[in-house]
């Protein structure tokens, strides 16, 4: 296929509530979609960046700058297949979020005009994943277990509590005597540091599934370290950004579960690459979640579709982030969201929404004549 304009689309979306992270609080998603042009039709992705450069290096205009200056150029114009995206923009070192955001256009607008849902193409098997809810920081443990309760109510079967220094031990207490049974694991981002091990250890007697993320990206001999004087399974986000990244981990025993994220390893494909290397080493995934629009959470609903994806998704219903979706809503049904089953991302994007909320665009084309 070949690519003859992309659109960066920006758009400011407030969040139902307030989400706060050991990395700050975010009241807002300064979303960025991309949104390909080619001679077989149109394709959608959004490149999952964060607004600041808190959670990872990456952010929303440094995304779009980069897409704008290298990573579009590299595929204009040019006649490719989806698979061929990621090697284009090899140059460029690291922006995992906005090449995830190309790749997933392209890919969408391809398996559109094959009429091949995305999940089916990257080999999914189920028609529904099971799902679970991350929960920020609030001001009051109080607050936090009305939260947990008013989701577990909702239907969410598992929960995920953020956590920092002076907000772990006293909530985890809190939501674990209000709900015994749950299944409710925690993240840190990053927040702790290996001085800090013997609390992080600590945490073995709230039950959780598992501790995401205690320590620094770079600390995986700490991480390992960790691992082996915990009972609860230790699982890595920020530390994973690619194949690589993950056969290391695990050689070193820094953890036992991956939280796999599209735009944190630079694509679906990648994604794909991740769980197929856990599941040849007998290691369970799961799809996180970075608080995307009904267009990413497309995709992150069929990767999650994988066998191998065995813990609940951090991917909710779109009313748990959103008054208004750019999407179809995607809705809990029980402890599920159902995997779309139209050609691509099987989504159909609410242009009437963009402009509501005051979408801007920026379109990058071909010059006539030009071929590369
Ligand atoms: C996590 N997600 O697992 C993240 C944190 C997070 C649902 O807890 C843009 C880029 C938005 C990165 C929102 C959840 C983000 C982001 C949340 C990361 O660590
Ligand atoms: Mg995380």
């Amino acid at each position: 296929m070949r690519i003859e304009a992309v659109e960066l689309v920006r758009v400011a979306m407030p969040l139902v509530r307030p989400f706060r992270t050991s990395f700050g609080v975010q009241h807002a998603r300064d979303v960025l979609l991309v949104h390909v042009m080619t001679d077989v039709g149109e394709g959608w992705g959004e490149a999952a960046a964060h607004a600041e450069p808190f959670y990872n290096e990456e952010f929303t205009e440094s995304a779009s700058l980069v897409l704008e200056r290298w990573l579009v150029p590299a595929v204009l114009g040019a006649d490719l297949r989806p698979e061929d995206v990621g090697a284009r923009c090899a140059q460029v070192k690291g922006y995992r979020a906005a090449k995830a955001g190309l790749e997933m256009a392209v890919l969408d607008a391809g398996l559109r005009a094959d009429g091949v849902p995305l999940a089916r193409y990257l080999g999914g098997e189920r028609a529904a994943v099971d799902v679970g809810v991350s929960v920020g920081i609030t001001p009051t443990v109080d607050e936090l277990v009305e939260q947990v309760t008013g989701y577990v109510a909702d239907g969410y079967r598992r929960v995920k509590l953020k956590v920092m220094s002076g907000w772990d031990r006293e909530p985890l207490r809190a939501v674990r005597a209000a709900h015994p049974d749950l299944a409710l694991q925690v993240d840190a981002n990053a927040g702790y540091t290996p001085a800090d091990a013997d609390l992080v250890a600590s945490f073995d007697e709230f039950g959780l599934l598992m501790v995401e993320q205690p320590f620094a990206p770079e600390e995986l001999q700490a991480h390992a370290d960790l691992a082996r004087r915990m009972r609860t399974p230790i699982c890595l986000d920020e530390s994973i950004l690619s194949t690589t990244h993950t056969a290391t981990a695990l050689d070193l025993g820094a953890c036992s579960i991956v939280n796999i994220k599209v735009g944190r390893v630079g694509g679906l494909l990648e994604a794909r690459r991740i769980h197929d290397l856990c599941r040849d080493r007998g290691v369970p995934v799961w799809c996180g979640g970075m608080l995307e629009t009904g267009i990413g959470r497309a995709a992150n609903v069929a990767l999650a579709s994988l066998p191998n994806f065995v813990f609940p998704a951090d991917l909710s219903a779109s009313d748990r982030y959103w008054r208004r979706d750019l999407t179809e809503p995607f809705e809990l049904h029980g402890s599920q969201l159902r995997v779309p089953s139209g050609p691509g991302l099987g989504i159909t994007v609410d242009r009437d929404a963009l402009a509501d909320l005051g979408a801007t665009v920026h379109t990058i084309r071909t010059v006539p004549g030009a071929s590369r």
